[in-house]
């Protein structure tokens, strides 16, 4: 049997592994195991063992599917890839023609990250749109924006090497994310210091030298505490901070505001807890922070984001053996960023992106200053790291959709994204895509937002596609991924789609590549070689690196420093230092603070529950709650009980957990019951379980420079369901 070097996309880190072409040419018949078995080093996960079953599922989408009932009725009838196609072209030329290019909307999330080669972006350029939204405006695509604004690039933490390793709430587990969890164990069993800041102690706050327990949604006072200590103590990095910082000063004035025992109060962290913790950081080096989903969810989020960033640069770990890399793009191989060329989307164009007035951080408009610098550094003025540079603002997308303000959407396609329930305020999203003129999902299976949709269009699997990888544009480490199978029914490769589309349109100029594989060619011209002889040679492919890049080049940024004191935000009328914001006053009615997070060891976010082996480990959504919150409202293990925001209701089992503090529940994401029929009102459960319904997006809850909403830490409270009013499962999983 031949063996195929693969990449797992079961979830976002891409888990190099091997597969076996099966005889049958079947996907349910591919064994998909690890490069290396041995502990710590095995890099899978029980969702990449099942995968294939997924994939193989009877319910997967296998032909376009056009709409012929209601919206969200069920009634779909099967269509030829030609009809689909010309009949979404005529209606997007439509709606352009009547409301302008801007009315088209684009939602997608990591997983088309690493496989449409920028031909999303690229088709939406040419059309003359500037509304892309993704999952990456809460998932790292933020971060690497605002990290761009203090030192030009996104830091890649060199765990082989470091000897200190500090997680913002970031828990990778055996079975999440687990090349991380992996290298994290390894850096600890070199000696590594490992500090863990974590309302509840996890996994690796079990494992931490030291575990601070801090209020959900704190990260930034906590950070302002880190470097309270670190600045009064004098433990920062002279010689870096004098030669490549700009706006000292000013920091140091900032930070002055917030005292130790102010941020004390603030996180509910004792003094002296967090003064070693900061001392530990400062003193072990070189040491990382890697990235983490906490602070890219919290509405003080670009804020905790840069002071991360100013504690990297002023402990002087920037671009050093053991410390935070700023890779640059690969030299022979054509990036992303270049091929969805954002020069030929018109400046009258790029102004009209939606929300980028209010929150114009990881906008055009935000990073506009950012592109001469990064075109004297990194050699393009458009790097789109985690794709998250040139992104809309995903509520007012949402609201422009809903109620034409300020302007009308009236087209909207969702790769890869279970929209619906992938965002804040889950109320006014189905409001929005019932309101279009034209919907288009590419999926595997009828979600609750493809349920939605007047097209479903079938997207092919990773063990079915060709597939180059960068990890998102954030290191300059290209990985191959080859073809198990071919792709299950009419399931096509989602590149093939959009240029299907631009054919149709008169762009298909632009898109010279007729197929994925010839589009993988052309990246790889430089190198000479095709894909085919690309991935038999390489497992992986780097450029040499060098380290203190900015010793020559200086910083992406437009001092050409490490701005400690923002030139871009200031310009943009923002704070132009870090600040913390309280929250909004307690309410009574809500006396509960709860997280959305600890992502299930089974599914990948709204994925995976259609998967009976893994469904079987986890059946229903479970929340966490303190004893000492559980007794009085009556609720044992496994009772059900509904969570209550402002903004909406949720029905969860109870776990009563020892680690939870008191005061605190965990909402977990994304459930919906896929055994569940359509068209029954509850889009498949999604209204009676999905945690976007309980999240608000309005001004108190959103970040100020980016408008994303805060998910950890929301006034709510608990209360027991009785039997009449405990949700209804479905038919059994098959
Ligand atoms: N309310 C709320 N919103 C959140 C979060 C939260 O906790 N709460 N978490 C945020 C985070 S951290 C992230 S990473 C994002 C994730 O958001 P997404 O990346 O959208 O993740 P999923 O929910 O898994 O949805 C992916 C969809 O793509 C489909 N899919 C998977 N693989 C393929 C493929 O190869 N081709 C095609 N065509 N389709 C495919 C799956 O069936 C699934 O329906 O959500 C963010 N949004
Ligand atoms: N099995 C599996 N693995 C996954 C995923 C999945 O869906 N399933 N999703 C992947 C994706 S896209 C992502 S983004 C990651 C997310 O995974 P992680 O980065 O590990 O994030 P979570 O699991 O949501 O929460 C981690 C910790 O944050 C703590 N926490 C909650 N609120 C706060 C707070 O305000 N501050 C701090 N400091 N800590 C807090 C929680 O108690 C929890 O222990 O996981 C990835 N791995
Ligand atoms: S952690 Fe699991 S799901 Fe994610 S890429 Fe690795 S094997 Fe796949
Ligand atoms: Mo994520």
């Amino acid at each position: 049997m031949a063996e195929k070097r693969v990449l797992c996309s079961g979830c976002d880190i891409y888990c190099q592994v091997h597969a076996d072409v099966p005889p049958s040419g079947r996907v349910e018949d591919v064994r998909v195991k690890a490069v290396d078995p041995r502990p710590l080093r095995a890099n899978i996960c029980m969702k990449g063992v099942h995968a294939p079953e997924g994939f193989a599922h009877p319910n997967r989408v296998l032909y376009p599917l056009k709409r012929v009932g209601e919206r969200g009725e069920g009634k779909w009838k099967r269509v030829s890839w030609d009809e689909a196609l010309d009949d979404i072209s005529t209606r997007l030329a439509n709606v352009v023609k009547h409301y302008g290019p801007e009315a088209f909307a684009v939602s997608t999330s990591q997983w088309n990250t690493q496989t449409d080669n920028g031909s999303g972006r690229r088709f939406m350029n040419y059309l003359g749109s500037p509304n892309w939204i993704s999952g990456v405006a809460i998932c790292a695509g933020n971060t690497a924006a605002v990290n761009r604004l203090v030192y030009g690039w996104y830091p890649y933490p060199d765990y082989p090497q470091t000897k200190c390793i500090v997680l913002f709430g970031h828990n990778p587990k055996q079975h999440s994310w687990t090349p991380v969890y992996n290298a994290i164990r390894r850096a600890q069993q070199r000696g590594a210091k490992l500090i863990v800041l974590d309302p509840r102690k996890s996994e690796n706050a079990e494992l931490a030298d030291l575990w601070l327990p801090l209020k959900p949604g704190t990260d930034a006072a906590m950070c302002l505490g880190w470097l309270k200590v670190i600045l009064d103590e004098e433990l920062y990095d002279k010689a870096f901070t004098s030669r490549w910082t700009v706006g000292f000063e000013q920091l140091r004035q900032r930070v002055n505001e917030y005292s130790l025992s102010r941020i004390e109060l603030l996180t509910g962290v004792p003094a002296e807890l967090i003064a070693s913790a900061a001392r530990m950081y400062a003193t072990s080096g070189p040491a990382v922070i890697p990235w983490t989903p906490i602070t890219d969810q919290q509405r003080n989020s670009t804020s905790a984001i840069r002071l991360m960033c100013i504690l990297r640069a002023i402990c002087g770990y920037l671009d050093i053996p053991g410390g935070e890399l700023l890779h640059g793009f690969h030299p022979d191989i054509i990036s992303e960023s270049e091929l969805e060329n954002h020069d030929v989307l018109s400046d009258e164009q790029k102004a009209k992106q939606l929300g980028a007035e209010r929150h114009p951080v990881f906008t055009y408009r935000g990073m506009a200053d950012l592109r001469e610098p990064a075109k004297r550094v990194w050699g393009t003025e458009w790097p789109n790291l985690i794709n998250g540079c040139y992104m809309a603002n995903p509520s007012a997308v949402f609201r422009a959709m809903a109620d034409g303000d300020p302007y009308p959407v009236k087209a909207f396609f969702t790769l890869g994204n279970n929209t619906l329930m992938s965002f804040a305020n889950m109320q006014l999203i189905e409001r929005a895509i019932r309101n279009q003129d034209l919907v288009v999902a590419v999926e595997h299976f009828r979600t609750p937002t493809a349920q939605l949709a007047d097209y479903i269009l079938p997207g092919d699997a990773w063990l079915e596609r060709n597939c180059l990888a960068d990890g998102f544009g954030w290191t300059a480490i290209y990985r191959p991924s080859q073809k198990v199978v071919e792709p299950a029914g009419e399931c096509r490769t989602v590149y093939e789609i959009w240029r299907g589309l631009a054919v149709r349109m008169g762009m298909g100029e632009h898109f010279p590549w007729e197929t994925n594989e010839k589009l993988l060619n052309h990246r790889l011209q430089k190198l000479g070689m095709d894909f085919e002889s690309f991935a038999s040679e390489y497992a992986y492919h780097a450029p040499s690196y060098e380290y203190r890049k900015y010793e020559k080049s200086g910083f992406a940024t437009p001092s050409g420093l490490v701005e400690l004191y923002s030139s871009v935000l200031e310009k943009l009328q923002l704070d132009p230092l870090p600040y913390w914001r309280d929250d909004p006053p307690p309410e009574p009615d809500f006396p509960l603070t709860m997280f959305m997070g600890v992502r299930d060891d089974e599914f990948f976010q709204t994925g995976h529950r259609h998967i009976k082996a893994l469904r079987a480990k986890k059946p229903d959504p479970v929340m966490f709650i303190a004893k000492s919150d559980a007794m009085p409202l009556g609720l044992s293990e496994g009772d059900w009980a509904e969570v209550v925001t402002r903004q909406g209701r949720v029905k969860l089992r109870a776990s009563i957990r020892a680690e939870m503090p008191a005061g605190v529940v965990r909402v977990p994401h994304g459930w919906w019951l896929p055994e569940r029929p359509e068209g029954d009102g509850t889009l498949s459960g999604a209204w009676d379980f999905a945690d976007a319904q309980i999240c608000p997006d309005d001004d108190d809850h959103l970040d100020r420079e980016q408008g994303i909403p805060h998910m950890k830490g929301i006034a709510c409270r608990v209360q027991r369901l009785d039997a009449l009013t405990i949700p209804q499962r479905g038919p059994e999983i098959v």
